[in-house]
């Protein structure tokens, strides 16, 4: 089994329930458990500004799928959630990242890990340091430290609401 981290994002429409429904529909394969998931944090739009404010948090999870596999499902998730694919970095009902995937480096046209911009963003650093604080970045920092810079110079707040999920019964078992 192996630890993976997602990075989600939604600037579009109710940002939380689409945040929330994301969390469900990955939680519900029985390969794919969600362990932890961080509060929820509003966020300035980084890249392409001209947007609304994003809502984002970090989920951690348990896996015994390959990462190609879970990159496939989290695209099939965004696509049942109406994600539709017209400005990069624009807009998006939800965004489903592959952050980390166990310690596996990969570079390849479809996926590359880790995310290559996951340490200049604090809107995945924020909380991923909220479930893994002590966790080593690229570059000798700890997540947590990289985090605390970060949010000093991008705009990120915490939300009133935090993600509220349903989680399956019995799910220790079917992994
Ligand atoms: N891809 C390669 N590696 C990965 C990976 N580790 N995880 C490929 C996910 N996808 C990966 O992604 C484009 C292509 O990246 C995919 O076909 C996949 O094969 P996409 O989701 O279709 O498009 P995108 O999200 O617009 O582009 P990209 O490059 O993923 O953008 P980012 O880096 O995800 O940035 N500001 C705030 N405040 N909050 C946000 O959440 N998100 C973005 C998107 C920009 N600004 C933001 C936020
Ligand atoms: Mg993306």
């Amino acid at each position: 089994m192996v630890t993976a981290y997602i990075g989600i994002g939604s600037n579009m429409g109710d940002k939380s329930f689409y945040i929330n429904k994301a969390l469900d529909l990955l939680h519900s394969p029985p390969e794919i458990k969600v362990v932890k998931v961080a509060p929820l944090y509003r966020t300035a739009p980084v890249g392409y500004t001209e947007q609304d404010w994003f809502l984002n948090t970090v989920a951690q999870l348990e896996t015994v799928i390959s990462p190609q596999k879970l990159l496939h499902q989290l695209q099939q998730i965004e696509n049942k959630l109406g994600r539709e694919r017209k400005i990069r970095w624009g807009p998006r009902t939800i965004d489903l990242d592959l952050l980390i995937y166990g310690d596996v480096t990969l570079t390849t046209p479809d996926l590359t890990l880790p995310h290559p911009r996951m340490t200049e963003r604090a809107f995945v650093m924020v909380p991923l340091a909220d479930i893994s604080p002590t966790m080593a970045m690229i570059g000798g920092k700890t997540a947590e430290e990289l985090a605390g810079e970060l949010m000093l110079v991008q705009e990120i707040y915490r939300a009133a609401a935090d993600v509220m999920m349903h989680m399956a019964p019995n799910k220790d078992d079917a992994l």
